[in-house]
């Protein structure tokens, strides 16, 4: 049952925890919030307004854009320029670093977002979410920004968080103090508390992988296949696969009722050895609120919240989710390491 408690209320009683705080942070979170109201709003009626298909262009990534990942991308630059807490920006859509234009006020955190992940579901109506990753730069606010002010490792994320555009619309986030979820309300077009301190199960019977990739995978990844595949052992019954094609959904799933979500790297394409998720806009901020919920997250040997970028979009691969399942897979990796 919502407590009727606003994400901006319990961002504020944070706030008293935190000496000289200034209000800033706030603020950019109810850009981000009005941007989820705006993305929420296009996503529930994408089948009746031209917002399904592509826009014709390609990303950094070298993906096809997808019209309403290019939309929510627009949203959340417009919003959170405007927010006066940020001293830059980037999103999985934007080669570079994105500057806050001349004339607005500026902050001291750089924000980094998955504008809409999954797009590969938006057509088919498939639960889509957004990523955002803050940080606070290192260097005094009024000097020159360095890439050591936004390439920093996700232990460094002052806050994380996921919206999910699913049968509900939710919020997720954590700020180093536990992970809490919020449930919009459209009667009265609000998140209220939903889902207090989420703990996600020390192990799970769920897991996410798109196994059509298993030829292209080496023989560690396959161990760690087979191991939640095996029955016997830790576990009576064998693991369930569930593989919705959204990270956010994954994830959320896997948060709520326990389990490990996989991207392993493969040898589709040499172009991306570190698989295809990306560490500062996908990685990291679900490694944070996943460690904050009592789990674990690697790329298979290393703590994802130690790796330091060494782009703003670098690819590792990742293993998300109950603290017992990551293990084991890590232990799979180092054994084979060590061999
Ligand atoms: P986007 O952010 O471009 O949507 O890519 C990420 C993603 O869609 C994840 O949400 C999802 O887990 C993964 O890619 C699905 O990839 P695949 O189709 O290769 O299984």
């Amino acid at each position: 049952m919502a407590q009727q408690i606003t994400v901006t209320e319990h961002l504020l009683l944070h706030q008293k925890q935190v000496p000289m705080a200034t209000g800033r942070f706030t603020r950019l979170f109810n850009e981000l919030i009005l941007s989820a109201k705006i993305i929420q709003r296009e996503v529930s009626k994408a089948g009746l307004v031209d917002v399904l298909g592509f826009t014709g262009d390609v990303n950094v990534q070298g993906e096809e854009v997808k019209k309403l990942d290019e939309f929510a991308n627009r949203v959340l630059i417009h919003r959170l320029s405007r927010c006066g807490a940020l001293c830059a920006m980037a999103s999985e859509e934007n080669a570079d670093i994105i500057e806050i234009p001349d004339g607005l006020p500026t902050g001291d955190y750089f924000v980094i977002f998955d504008p809409l992940d999954g797009s590969s579901n938006i057509d088919a109506n498939v639960s889509i979410g957004t990523i955002f990753s803050i940080y606070r730069r290192k260097s005094p606010s009024d000097t020159r920004l360095l890439a050591s002010d936004y390439l920093q490792r996700g232990s460094d994320q002052v806050a994380a968080g996921y919206i999910l555009y699913g049968s509900s619309c939710m919020m997720v986030f954590t700020t180093g103090d536990g992970v809490n979820g919020f449930t919009l309300d459209p009667s009265v077009g609000e998140f209220l508390l939903s889902h207090p301190n989420l703990r996600i199960p020390e192990q799970g019977n769920i897991y996410s992988v798109n196994e059509g990739y298993y030829h292209y995978w080496d023989k560690p990844t396959l161990d760690v296949l087979a191991h939640f595949k095996a029955v016997g052992m830790s576990r009576k019954k064998p693991c369930s696969l569930r593989y919705i094609g959204s990270l956010v959904s994954d994830f959320h799933r896997n948060l709520v009722y326990g389990g490990i979500f996989m991207y392993p790297s493969d040898n589709r394409d040499p172009s991306k050895p570190g698989g295809k998720l990306r560490l500062m806009c996908e990685a990291a901020p679900m490694a944070f609120i996943v460690e904050q919920a009592g789990g674990l997250a690697t790329d298979g040997v290393r703590r994802i919240l130690d790796i330091v970028p060494e782009h703003l979009h670098q690819r590792v691969p990742l293993f998300v989710g109950s603290r017992f399942d990551v293990e084991k897979v890590r232990e799979i990796y180092t054994a084979a390491q060590q061999a």
